[in-house]
């Protein structure tokens, strides 16, 4: 019971936060994207690839979570875009102070997307809002194709579900049919998209069109 209560706080406390951020986001016209998924899920990899494109129409910022190391960072500097990373030090998910710290760091009068890749893990980082306007799931054929029935608060609490390495999807034995309708048994509304390699080529245009959508859309209500 006493753990419940505690467990309460913080996620009331992180709320709190996340708000802030948001109206700081909101304040300087920033779109935020918060990118979700298991380590080795291959969110870095569609950052890379989603990159180039993004950042050349918008002036674009990475938070890269991890526990350890600056290797996404460094991965994300070598596209020409400016990266922080924050190491977690052994926790399991990013938190809206995180956040909050590390954009004081940022020039926010030249940021227009800030794209924060969340420490992997499916579970944790579900539960935290960082004042995001877009959330994405990223979950591997790899993994296994029941994985979305197995963690339904990610696959809810999401407005996309990006689906990568589908080129490995034969060698693994996933049907991307049967996963994507997984997905749609948990979250019938959610936007399922594709990511693999198709001839060498990385394919993310549908991708970058959902974020560029999305964004637009904000612009348009404010
Ligand atoms: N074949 C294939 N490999 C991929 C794909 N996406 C990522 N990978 C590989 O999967 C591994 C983990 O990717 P990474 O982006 O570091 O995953 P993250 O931990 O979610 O950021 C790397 O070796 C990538 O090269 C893909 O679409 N197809
Ligand atoms: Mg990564």
């Amino acid at each position: 019971m006493a753990e419940i209560e505690v467990k309460q706080d913080l996620r009331a406390l992180n709320n709190q936060t996340a708000a802030k951020n948001r109206r700081s986001f909101n304040e300087n016209n920033i779109f935020v994207l918060n990118i979700m998924g298991s380590p080795g899920a291959g969110k870095t990899t569609l950052l890379e690839n989603i990159l180039p494109e993004l950042a050349a129409t918008f002036s674009t910022v990475v938070i890269e979570g991890d526990l350890a190391t600056q290797n996404d960072a460094d991965r994300i500097r070598k596209t020409g875009v400016k990266a922080y990373q924050i190491n977690t030090n052994g926790g399991c998910h990013l938190d809206a102070r995180m956040i909050e710290d590390e954009f004081r760091k940022i020039d926010a009068e030249k940021t227009e997307l800030l794209i924060i890749e969340n420490v992997g893990n499916l579970v944790c980082p579900i539960s935290f809002d960082l004042g995001e306007d877009l959330r994405m799931v990223v979950i591997s054929t790899p993994e296994g194709e029941d994985k979305p029935l197995k963690y339904p608060p990610a696959m809810i609490n999401t407005d996309a579900v990006v689906i990568t390495k589908t080129d490995l999807s034969e060698y693994v034995g996933v049907s991307l049919d049967t996963m994507k309708k997984y997905i749609r048994d948990i979250n019938p509304k959610v936007c399922i998209l594709e990511a693999g390699k198709i001839d060498g080529v990385y394919n993310t245009g549908s991708i970058v069109r959902f974020i560029k959508d999305k964004l637009a859309e904000k612009r348009s209500v404010n």
